[in-house]
Order: structure tokens, then C-alpha cells, then sequence
């Protein structure tokens, strides 16, 4: 696994003390996170990055609640264990009691796979109200700090987490950002163009830029974050000999397999109105798959990357 510099950014010393801070905190993350086996029979889904707010203007998973429920619903007829990698709710700019009222139909179909046993809620930073390294819960159900899938055939691990442990301040300031978010930030969302800020994956998956749908300017300042953040996750995905599935940045990310990229999966997020991205693992395959609705309103799932499982490892 080579991290090659046109890919990333190469690691400046201004970094170098970041890195270390982030390697700490996926260490940690790594080392809380439970163990799940799986093989070419298995069934996985993993979405992120809903941020289900409460309905209200601020909420940019509303309008892609029933194309959301159609696609999970989908997974659980089909048997398929669901993975939220992070950041299903907003908590820092709602009440979990008032989302959840908000968003009932959704919390019935996360009961029904967790009645079946299908569950595995991940954290993210938008999970939690205060530190992220507190133990949290949704109503009874656990969420974790990410899960370790095990391939059984190969031997070898995939690590499945949200991504935000490797940010530079963490959450040290959680206690200023949080409030700072709920009583500044939200209120000039609806006026900025984060409804829209990110394009559909097809052309950005080829060209990184495209993912971003803002002034030159602004995007190449969230691009040069988002990969100083994969850097991180990168460089500790090196040392550990771990491919990665991320969410965090609501950018998709898939490895070229003829291009020999790192194993480095991010599943985008579900929270620009009209289509959501996640990522599938059945049948000895891996799928970033986009769910939207078809000219004749019918909700669709299009393939847009696709790799053996086996193949993830180099
Ligand atoms: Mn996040």
C-alpha cells in the first residue's frame, strides 16, 4: 500500500504534530471498537452523514427522508446487516428526544434490524453532545467508535469509522463549538449554499474537484482540508496495514484498483436533497452505490464503483 503524492498531500512539518494527535485518537478507536466476521455470503450496508435535524429549515435530510427509507427498507427485505457510520443525527444544532419524534418512521426500521440483530450504530461528531469518547446511546442502542469487519477467507480487517478522530482539534473544544454551532452557525446555513454544496459523485469520483459544487476559492479550501483530514487516516491506515471505510467529509471515495490506490473507502452522505450514496459488501463484493429518484419518480440504484472484496487488500 503506497500513498503516492499526487494522491496526497506529502506530510509537512507543520502537520507532523497533528498526525500524532490523530494516530492517537484511531488508536483508541480502534482499540474500543467491537469485532465482526464476514464472508462472501455476508450482506453489508453502511450510509452516513444523514444529519436528521427536526423538519425545520435547517434540516437538509428532509427532503430525502422517503428516498432514504425506501433504499434502508430495501437492505432489511434483503437480510442485510446496516452499518450508520456516523452522524445519523444533528445533535448539535437539535434535542435527540425532538429528532426523534421528527423522524419515527426511520427510528422503526433501525428497531426492526436491531430487533433482527442487524444493527451497529458507529459515532460520529454530530452524535454527540458532549466528548466523543463518552459511551453513548440512542434509545437503548449502543453506538460504537467504529467496527473492525474481519474477512474470514483472507484473514484480513477492514476498519469501519466516521472519520472525525482524525481532526486536529478533535473534540477538545466540543464544549465551545457545540453551543457555538447551535446558536451562530445555524442560523446562517439557510442564507449560505450548503444545501447544495456538493454535486453528484459520477464526474467527482474521476476528478475530486467536481465533488464540490462551490466558488473555485471556497471548494479548493474544503478539498485541501478533506484531504489533509485523509491524509491522517491514511498515514495511520499505512502503519496498521488496515484499509479504511470512512464517512466524515461527505465526499465519496472509492480506490482505483488499475491505478493501485491505498484501500481507502469513503461512503458520502445522505444529506444534499435528491440523491444519498452508500456503500454495499455481498456476494464477495464491494459497490458504491447512489440511490435517487428516475424521471418517472421511481427511486433508483445506480452502481457507480465496484471491486472484489479480495481485491481491497494489495
Ligand atoms: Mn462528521
Amino acid at each position: 500500500m503506497t500513498v503516492t503524492q499526487q494522491t496526497w498531500p506529502q506530510t509537512a512539518p507543520i502537520w507532523q504534530n497533528w498526525h500524532t494527535q490523530a494516530h492517537e485518537r484511531l488508536d483508541l478507536a480502534f482499540r474500543q471498537s467491537p469485532h465482526l466476521h464476514f464472508d462472501d455470503t455476508s450482506r453489508l450496508v453502511f450510509f452516513s452523514d444523514m444529519h436528521r435535524g427536526i423538519k425545520d429549515r435547517y434540516d437538509f435530510f428532509a427532503p430525502n427522508e422517503n428516498l432514504f427509507l425506501h433504499a434502508l427498507s430495501h437492505y432489511c427485505q434483503q437480510g442485510y446487516i446496516y452499518i450508520e457510520l456516523g452522524d445519523g443525527d444533528e445533535l448539535w444544532y437539535n434535542d435527540f428526544a425532538r429528532i426523534r419524534r421528527a423522524y419515527g418512521r426511520v427510528f422503526d426500521l433501525l428497531r426492526q434490524f436491531r430487533a433482527s440483530h442487524r444493527l451497529h450504530l458507529i459515532v460520529g461528531n454530530h452524535d454527540s453532545q458532549r466528548s466523543m469518547f463518552d459511551p453513548m446511546e440512542k434509545e437503548g442502542m449502543p453506538l460504537h467508535q467504529g467496527l473492525v469487519l474481519h474477512h474470514a477467507p483472507s484473514g484480513r480487517n477492514l476498519f469501519a469509522v466516521h472519520g472525525h478522530q482524525a481532526h486536529p482539534k478533535g473534540d477538545r473544544y466540543w464544549w465551545f463549538q457545540r453551543p457555538h454551532s447551535r446558536y451562530v452557525v445555524k442560523y446562517t446555513l439557510p442564507f449560505s449554499a450548503s444545501r447544495y454544496y456538493f454535486s453528484e459523485p459520477e464526474d467527482g469520483l474521476r476528478q475530486r474537484q467536481h465533488l464540490v459544487n462551490l466558488p473555485r476559492r471556497m471548494s479548493s479550501r474544503i478539498l485541501r482540508l478533506a484531504h489533509q483530514l485523509e491524509g491522517a487516516i491514511l498515514s495511520w491506515a499505512q502503519q496498521q496495514r488496515q484499509a479504511i471505510i470512512c464517512g466524515h467529509t461527505h465526499l465519496c471515495a472509492f480506490p482505483d484498483a488499475d491505478q493501485a490506490d491505498p484501500p481507502f473507502f469513503n461512503i458520502g452522505h445522505c444529506s444534499t436533497p435528491g440523491y444519498i450514496t452508500g456503500l454495499e459488501i455481498a456476494g464477495g463484493e464491494m459497490a458504491l452505490v447512489k440511490w435517487k429518484a428516475n424521471d418517472t419518480g421511481a427511486y433508483q440504484r445506480t452502481v457507480l464503483r465496484q471491486m472484489a472484496v479480495t481485491a481491497v487488500w494489495p
